[in-house]
């Protein structure tokens, strides 16, 4: 049975952590000069949680451990927060992390599993990562094991009908091993996500596919570690979280124009740098967990 770990105890340390990650997926971008920094850091609180607060069970030291939890990146284009995350745990060295994008670097732009330990699946294609998701917690029930799968989905990713021929059979084989996540940042790469496809009342939708919605605030601590503790109980029936983000969160210059403007553009150098210092210079939220 797999052991969490890397278990930050305090909301303080996770917030550094989640900073930590946040810079590096703008440092690497900005490097790269390309990439989708914008969507990295509205589901920069996600991931941290997921791998740094004991809500995600497996061992760095063993990365192919049978058992471990499953993390499905179906919005791959978060490739870089992803990557950060594995140096935060001490699966990749971070100095690896400039070479994001570069000719021969196994940091490519979207996930590769055959490159990238403890990457699971192949993404970018966005709508295929619940399929995917699906698939893992099926076989995880053929294998008796008790491991949870995450998939973590894109808002404007929702227009793509396989997630919701996805959804329908996770409903059908109750799989109460998986949770999907949605970063509900309102914009996709053309712009507001609803005007592209309004995607109505999504908990609702959600809960009418049969899956057990929660809806979250994506950048408060108390209410993401709290959705995805309640996320890990099996309840009959698979798990989805809402979580209303912001694309670009904690940088105004992104956030003053989340839509065209930022989707996969890199901060240039001198924009990174005020970025960089406005992250650092945020207040730390101190409540307890
Ligand atoms: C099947 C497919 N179509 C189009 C794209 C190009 N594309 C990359 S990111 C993106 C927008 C995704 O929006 P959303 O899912 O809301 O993610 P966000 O960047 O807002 O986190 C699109 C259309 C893609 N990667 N895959
Ligand atoms: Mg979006």
């Amino acid at each position: 049975m797999a052991t969490p770990n890397h278990d930050h105890h305090s909301i303080a340390d996770l917030e550094a952590v989640r900073r930590r990650l946040a810079v590096a997926s703008i440092r690497m971008t900005t490097a790269a000069e390309s990439g989708h920094p914008s969507t990295c850091l509205s589901c920069s609180h996600i991931v941290t949680a997921l791998y740094f607060a004991g809500l995600m069970h497996y061992d760095p030291a063993r990365p192919d451990m049978p058992d471990r939890d499953r993390f499905v990146l179906s919005k791959g284009h978060a490739a870089p927060i992803l990557y950060a995350a594995l140096a935060e745990a001490g699966i990749l060295p971070w100095d690896e992390l400039m070479d994001l994008r570069t000719i021969g670097s196994r940091l490519e732009g979207h996930p590769n599993m055959r490159r990238v330990p403890m990457v699971e699946a192949s993404t970018g294609s966005l709508g295929q990562g619940l399929s995917i998701g699906v698939g893992m917690a099926l076989a995880g029930r053929l294998a008796a094991s008790d491991r949870r799968t995450f998939v973590l989905l894109g808002d404007g990713e929702l227009d793509e009908g396989q997630v919701w021929e996805a959804a329908m059979a996770g409903a059908k084989y109750a799989l109460d091993s998986l949770v999907a996540v949605v970063d509900r940042n309102g914009y996709q790469q053309m712009g507001d996500a609803d005007a592209v496809m309004p995607t109505g009342p999504l908990a609702a939708k959600w809960q009418a596919f049969g899956w057990r919605t929660l809806e979250v605030d994506g950048h408060d601590w108390p209410e993401v570690l709290g959705s995805l503790r309640a996320a890990r109980e099996r309840k009959g029936r698979p798990t989805v979280i809402v979580a209303r983000t912001r694309k670009g969160f904690g940088v105004s210059q992104i956030l003053a124009d989340p839509g065209n403007k930022f989707h996969g553009v890199p901060l240039k150098p001198a924009e990174a740098e005020i970025a960089i210092a406005e992250i650092d210079a945020a207040p730390y939220p101190t409540e307890a967990i």
